[in-house]
């Protein structure tokens, strides 16, 4: 049976709403799930809620609620937002679910009898904020050397996993594997932090004293199990009941877990070593992003200085936003999150380009053939467009397997633009008024007919309603699977006599 192409995205802290940057993450993981879908592959697209530790605890604490009935408020936002955005994860996990619970409790039973956990007394320093102990030498001109903040000297009896000594396994693993870890600037900085850096054991615990919000470390009334140990586990918790009938290895290992730079420790260094540990194989890749940032500062819950994406998408439109974020950066580099940058795309690119486009096209069909799409044999199609509109699956093909949207996106941005080109080459407008039969014009317009509508079967993997638009307009039904490199998505066509609406603009003008 065919491995079902399973992806996750990080379960985000419920202690505010949800901003672009989790949208964006979310954005990423949607698109590589669709294009996977539209492979004709079983796909198991994860996303959720990290609802225990500090941080959740601090933010019901202020909002005056108990941590329980706080998350249980918030969590409907995120998934409101995931529905606004046409995000189409197949589960939704939270860490509060008694079914995650039971199986962080199980794990850690059994790493205990592995003996990969132990329990001592620990002194040292402690960042609340980003809930890390250091050691003298970690800190930073006595702070924090993750966000910089103040930390405090504790001493406590812990539990304890085992990282220090799977650090040569790990550092072996990264080398031999160069899509473990992926763009490879990030994979470099894991391995230059594993050659130079000695690896401490990771404190698992937080005494119940100082923090209540957790799940209860199995038989100790004392500790809570640390979030971060915790919220890992999701990744193979929710294969346990996501899907009834299926185990967790039809999911397990992954084929991609995306997470953002901040992240990195974390997921490159005690997640491996805590499946290794386990006894499950290793993600086949961690895919790692970058930040979205106001001027020169990330965006973020806890500096404020966020964007909601709910009111972007409903000003512009969610496929303008997906637009935006997609095509903006290279996955991998940060970007500045700028409205005016996202409304000069949007009249350029989208507007301009593809609405375009699709306006002159249908219009043209609507003026000259009253509608209907005219019969053209395939070989009086315009080749100079034909050729790049059926290569497009192929380079798209090409861009998507190296996680690349911004560069499949160029690709169709380019055909778009070679389409609107065609247009004004080919005056349609002045072939019309020629009184010789029409098989020129009939040419010219269902080559646009065939690449606008080339362009919204791809456009499904990145705008799904744009592009379901497009081909309902073009009166089409749902497309099948594709296969690129087959010469499957030169064969796809029009049906003659086909009715089209043009239909109101895609992307109506901004000073509109
Ligand atoms: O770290 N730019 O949750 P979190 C791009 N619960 N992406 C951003 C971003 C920005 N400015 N801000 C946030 C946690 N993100 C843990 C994760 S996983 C087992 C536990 C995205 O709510 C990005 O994906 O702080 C980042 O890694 C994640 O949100 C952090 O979300």
């Amino acid at each position: 049976m065919t491995k079902t192409y399973y992806l996750t995205t990080p379960i985000y802290y419920v202690n505010g709403k949800p901003h672009i940057g989790h949208a964006y993450t979310n954005i990423l993981c949607d698109t590589l799930a669709r294009y996977h879908r539209m492979l004709g592959e079983p796909v198991c697209f994860l996303t959720g809620t990290d609802e225990h530790g500090t941080k959740v605890a601090k933010a019901a604490l202020a909002a005056g609620k108990t941590p329980q009935a706080y998350v249980d408020a918030l969590v409907p936002h995120f998934k409101e937002l995931w529905r606004v955005l046409g995000v189409t994860y197949d589960f939704f996990i939270r860490t509060t679910d008694e079914r995650h619970k039971q199986y962080v409790r199980s794990v850690l039973t059994d790493l205990e009898a592995k003996k990969e956990i132990y329990k001592a007394s620990y002194q040292g320093w402690y960042c609340t904020p980003c809930e890390s102990f250091w050691t003298e030498l970690q800190l930073k001109d006595g702070k924090c050397p993750d966000c910089h903040r103040g930390v405090d000297q504790i001493e406590e009896e812990n539990y304890f996993f085992k990282l220090a000594h799977h650090q040569a396994w790990l550092l072996d693993y990264i080398e031999k594997h160069e899509d473990f870890i992926r763009p490879a600037h990030r994979r470099n900085e894991v391995l230059g932090f594993l050659r130079h850096e000695t690896l401490e054991d990771l404190c698992i615990t937080r005494p119940q004293s100082r923090l209540r919000w957790g799940i209860e470390y199995p038989n100790s009334k004392d500790h809570v199990v640390y979030v971060w140990f915790d919220a890992l586990l999701n990744y193979t918790s929710a294969p346990h009941f996501a899907i009834e009938g299926k185990k967790e290895t039809d999911f397990w290992p992954a084929d991609v877990q995306l997470l953002g730079k901040d992240i990195v420790r974390q997921h490159a260094i005690y997640w491996p070593i805590m499946l290794k540990a386990m006894g499950l194989p290793m993600p086949r890749t961690l895919l790692v992003h970058g930040w979205w940032k106001i001027g020169e500062t990330k965006m973020s819950k806890s500096l404020g200085n966020v964007v909601n994406p709910t009111e972007i998408a409903a000003k512009y439109g969610v496929d303008a936003l997906r637009y935006f974020l997609l095509n903006e950066v290279t996955l991998g580099m940060d970007g500045t999150y700028s409205e005016d940058l996202l409304m000069e795309r949007y009249s350029s690119d989208l507007a301009n380009g593809l609405g375009n486009l699709w306006h002159r096209t249908a219009s043209m069909i609507e003026k000259y053939f009253d509608g209907i799409l005219p019969q053209v044999e395939f070989p009086q199609l315009k080749q100079s467009l034909m050729g790049p509109s059926m290569g497009l699956l192929d380079l798209v093909w090409g861009n998507m397997e190296q996680y690349d949207p911004r560069g499949a996106l160029a690709e169709v941005w380019q055909v778009i633009q070679r389409a609107n080109q065609f247009v004004e080459e080919n005056k349609p407008w002045v072939l019309a008024k020629d009184p010789a039969p029409k098989t020129d014009l009939e040419s010219v317009i269902v080559t646009l007919a065939e690449t606008v509508f080339r362009v919204a079967v791809i456009l499904m993997i990145f705008m799904p309603d744009t592009a379901k638009k497009i081909l309902q307009r073009l009166n089409q039904p749902t497309i099948g699977k594709l296969i690129p490199n087959s010469g499957q998505f030169s064969e796809i066509h029009l049906v003659p006599g086909t009715r089209i609406e043009k239909g109101e603009p895609l992307f109506p003008r901004l000073d509109d």
